[in-house]
């Protein structure tokens, strides 16, 4: 049954990275959910300096925790940035598993395993809000409509088959992330996201859609701003673009 916490035996080592800018509220109850969620999993804290002292707490938490470990970054860089720094800290560790998670209690660690479950059949899940079973708690009607349109045009734009290319809660194999030439991405904000997604079906690999309940972050301060949704829409349209014209001289 999808809800029936499972063995992961299979996987290897997985790591959990969640970045963080100003989580001092939520840190501390988000890692303590994933820790007993998932008791083998280890969590890599991304910190960019957050003033509100998140870094001080992530220490705090790794000094008494073996499976919990920080990566402190000088200044704030954006999600894609963070996640870039700790997939290279996972690889460079050793871990088979990687994958992405907010801090912000968006992403329940207690359906971490329904990802892990697909995992065994593909090489990137995404833990999606717009496939059925999906859902969203807490979103006004602006934010979902948001959230479904700019999936639509990303599903359009870029031709690939995924509902929920945004989604951030995510597990790779490792062996996904050393095929997708990490080091020519470009993307720092949610776009990041997008970008990842069709590069692993661009170099011919599996990704698969679970479906998650999405609860909307009930303390500390959003990070989406305007600059970060024009990037998004920006880079998307730069990529279609780029990728009709290819297609249209391919066809010549
Ligand atoms: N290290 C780091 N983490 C970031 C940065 N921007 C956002 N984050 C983290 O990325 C995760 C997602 O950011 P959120 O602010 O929750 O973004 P969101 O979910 O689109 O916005 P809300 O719906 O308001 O929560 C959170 O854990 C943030 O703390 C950044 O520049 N650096
Ligand atoms: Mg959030």
């Amino acid at each position: 049954m999808l809800d029936e916490p499972q063995n992961h035996h299979a996987l290897g080592r997985v790591l959990m990275v969640v970045p963080t800018y100003n989580e001092a509220e939520n840190l501390g109850w988000i890692a303590d959910r994933l820790r007993r969620a998932q008791p083998e999993v280890d969590l890599l804290v991304v910190d960019d300096a957050s003033p509100d002292g998140t870094g001080r707490i992530a220490d705090e938490l790794a000094a008494a925790d073996p499976h919990v470990h920080v990566l402190h970054r000088e200044g704030k860089g954006g999600l894609g940035a963070a996640y870039l720094a700790g997939f290279a800290w996972g690889l460079g560790e050793g871990y088979d598993v990687i994958g992405e998670m907010d801090a912000d209690g968006s992403h329940q660690p207690e359906q971490l395993h329904r990802l892990l479950s697909a995992l065994q059949d593909a090489d990137l899940v995404i833990g999606s809000r717009w496939v059925p079973g999906g859902s969203v708690v807490n979103w006004p009607w602006q934010r979902e409509a948001l959230s479904r349109g700019g999936n639509l045009y990303v599903r359009l734009l870029l031709g690939i088959d995924v509902r929920d290319a945004t989604a951030g809660y995510r597990v790779f194999r490792r062996t996904t992330l050393e095929k997708i030439s990490l080091d020519e991405v470009r993307s720092t904000g949610y776009v990041f996201q997008t970008d990842l997604a069709a590069r692993t079906l661009r170099a011919g690999l599996t990704v698969a859609e679970v479906p998650i309940e999405f609860v909307e972050r009930v303390r500390g301060d959003s990070k989406m701003s305007g600059q970060v949704a024009l990037e998004s829409l920006a880079r998307v349209t730069q990529w279609g673009i780029r990728e009709r014209w290819q297609g249209l001289r391919g066809r010549r």
